[in-house]
């Protein structure tokens, strides 16, 4: 389709004014067909950026340049007039100074190349939960990975019609070309001038000088976590950083979970769960973002915007994630892994390793090489449809109704296996105050423990104490159709550093509790963090699991919980006058409950 034909004035002006900037050589307005996909596919071939693989069929290798390999949370912003709308966890610039600092960049930052225009829903299309945006880019790596990730093309064109609304997304790699010259390796630019900007006021993103994940595919961490939870907040709903899965018991009921963990703390295995206990059956629905409405009946209904799967490759295997290396046979494009002689991808953790390969940087690799092969945030695209255990509702347009909530983080110690919240307020207190051990996948030190409130924290679009309240108010809205809330931590070792917990399927042990929780079928014990399980009702048939382990896995250790609870008062204090009272008093309630 050509740029004159677009039917919605504001669309086509937007896209005038951004090209009279970015000076592209050309436009191109994306219809989402697979002769497209293969075709910029093709280009990329042809510029040696991407290697078909030939053991996996339509499948293609990508090596990013050793700069731009995952989020730049410090070169992310959140620009309103006022700083306080940010809050203290965001980065903030003044919009019309952070604008002045782009426009700068993004002059004539297309030359030579094309410039792409991206039609995508969040959402199935036409959902009345979906939302629709435009990414201009200046890459067709992003293009291919938005065909997988989000629904591209004319069809998203019909739906937003002559006068619909779309959220603009402007996308630059930073990496001009002079006449005649062609990219030889992935084009990006220097981090200083690397800028993952947001401006919710206007419902606006512009990125430049990435080409990576979440700072290139603006669908997803920047529109649907960034500029929708703004708009969820002004309007009544939440995006969230949650998988959601359905889980159906032995008598055929079903129970809708969404879970938030922060990033690389294992959505995707739980999203894909393969469940140890007899009878039970896990069905996937979204991995990593959660949109949800309240539906007629007063309930929580949620979507997953997304259609495909950014998924973290190191450490996915036949054992730790079947249905992840299912879904990725085919059709898939990694970035940043092993290449094999024989023409596959490998990474740590997958498999025996391969005699030779040829690293994430390009260089031969064997398994003797003294760095790994793979980048710890080597990343598979997958579109969601080939999992095997996709739910058969996984686009329903009105969304599953949600009966868990479910927070997380990695933690080694004081975290118990799981507890349940006394009431909203209180699940809305372990929500915000939800803390993790830093992996590769954040910016920062690995291993220090960060507070990540409702995994939220690299994803808010507003002041976090202003989002906390929010979920307050949902509460109040959603009153006794709210979910249940729980928090758990798979993580937790012993004093000689051994795991606790096996994880994986058996965490679908836990989430049998919760379900019986929600049916009313079984009691709890109440402790001072929450309630937990009483005595023999979590299942443990069938797992080996020492007796003192287990003890030590579900203790609550009031010491170290009178530590967290300053650790808690020392984060809130961060947030000021924004921080509900409500959560105060749940902090309060906390210390007397540990202090009896
Ligand atoms: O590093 C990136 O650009 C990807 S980060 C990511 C990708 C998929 C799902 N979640 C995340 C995350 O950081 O939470
Ligand atoms: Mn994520």
């Amino acid at each position: 389709m050509k740029l004159e034909d677009l039917k919605n004035e504001k669309l086509k002006s937007w896209i005038k004014e951004m090209a009279d900037m970015c000076q592209p050589k050309d436009i191109y307005v994306c219809d989402g067909s697979s002769e497209e996909y293969d075709r910029c596919m093709q280009e990329l071939i042809d510029l040696g950026l991407s290697h078909p693989l030939k053991k996996r069929k339509h499948s293609h290798s990508f090596r990013s340049d050793p700069s731009d390999v995952a989020r730049v949370e410090d070169r992310t912003f959140i620009s309103y007039p006022n700083e306080i709308d940010a809050g203290p966890t965001n980065h903030w610039m003044n919009p019309d100074e952070l604008k002045k600092t782009m426009k700068e960049l993004y002059k004539g930052s297309m030359k030579n190349r094309t410039m792409y225009v991206i039609p995508f829903s969040m959402g199935p299309v036409g959902s009345p939960i979906a939302k629709i945006g435009v990414e201009l880019t200046d890459s067709a790596y992003v293009v291919c990975n938005m065909h997988i990730m989000t629904r591209v093309g004319t069809k998203v064109l019909d739906v937003l019609g002559s006068n619909g609304e779309f959220v603009p997304c402007l996308h630059s790699v930073g990496a001009p070309l002079a006449d005649g010259e062609k990219d030889k390796k992935w084009p990006c630019a220097p981090i200083e001038k690397k800028y993952i900007s947001h401006f919710p006021d206007e419902n606006l993103i512009w990125s430049y000088g990435s080409g990576y994940g979440g700072n290139a595919l603006l669908g997803k961490k920047c529109l649907a976590l960034r500029i929708a939870s703004a708009m969820a907040r002004r309007e009544g709903w939440m995006a969230e950083h949650m998988l959601i899965l359905r889980l159906t018991n032995p008598e055929g009921k079903r129970f809708h979970i969404a879970a938030a963990f922060p990033s690389a703390c294992g959505k995707t295995n739980l999203a894909m769960l393969q469940p140890t206990i007899k009878g039970w059956k896990c069905e996937t629905i979204g991995d990593d973002i959660a949109w949800m409405k309240i539906g007629e009946d007063g309930r929580l209904y949620a979507i997953n915007p997304e259609a495909g799967f950014f998924g973290v490759a190191p450490g996915t295997s036949y054992d730790s994630n079947p249905m992840a290396m299912d879904s990725i046979r085919e059709n898939t494009i990694f970035t940043n892994c092993v290449e094999t002689d024989d023409g596959d991808v490998w990474w740590e953790g997958m498999s025996e390793p391969p005699a030779h390969g040829k690293d994430w940087k390009g260089n031969d690799w064997t398994p003797a090489s003294p760095d790994k092969g793979a980048h710890p945030n080597a990343r598979f695209t997958a579109p969601a449809k080939q999992c095997p255990i996709i739910c058969a509702d996984w686009e329903d347009p009105k969304g599953v109704p949600i009966d868990i909530f479910i927070f997380g983080g990695r933690r080694a110690s004081v975290m118990p296996l799981v507890h349940e919240s006394y009431n909203w307020d209180h699940g809305v207190f372990m929500g915000s105050t939800a803390a993790s051990e830093t992996t590769a996948a954040n910016i920062g030190s690995v291993g220090a423990l960060r507070f990540d409130p409702f995994a939220m924290l690299p994803f808010a679009g507003y002041n976090m104490g202003d989002y906390m309240n929010h979920w307050l108010e949902m509460g109040d809205k959603l009153g006794d159709k709210a979910p249940k809330i729980f928090y758990v931590n798979w993580f937790r070792k012993n004093a000689d550093g051994k795991w606790l917990w096996p994880g994986f399927g058996d965490n679908s042990r836990v989430l049998k509790w919760m379900c019986e929780r929600v049916e009313g079928k079984i009691d709890a014990k109440d402790t001072p963090i929450g309630r937990m399980p009483k005595d023999g009702d979590l299942d443990l048939t069938g797992l080996k699991i020492d007796e003192a382990d287990f003890k030590e896995l579900m203790r609550v250790d009031i010491e170290a919980w009178k530590n967290q609870a300053n650790e808690i008062e020392n984060h809130y204090s961060k947030f000021g006058d924004r921080l509900p009272q409500r959560l105060k008093k749940q902090l309060e309630e906390l210390r007397a409950r540990l202090s009896k």
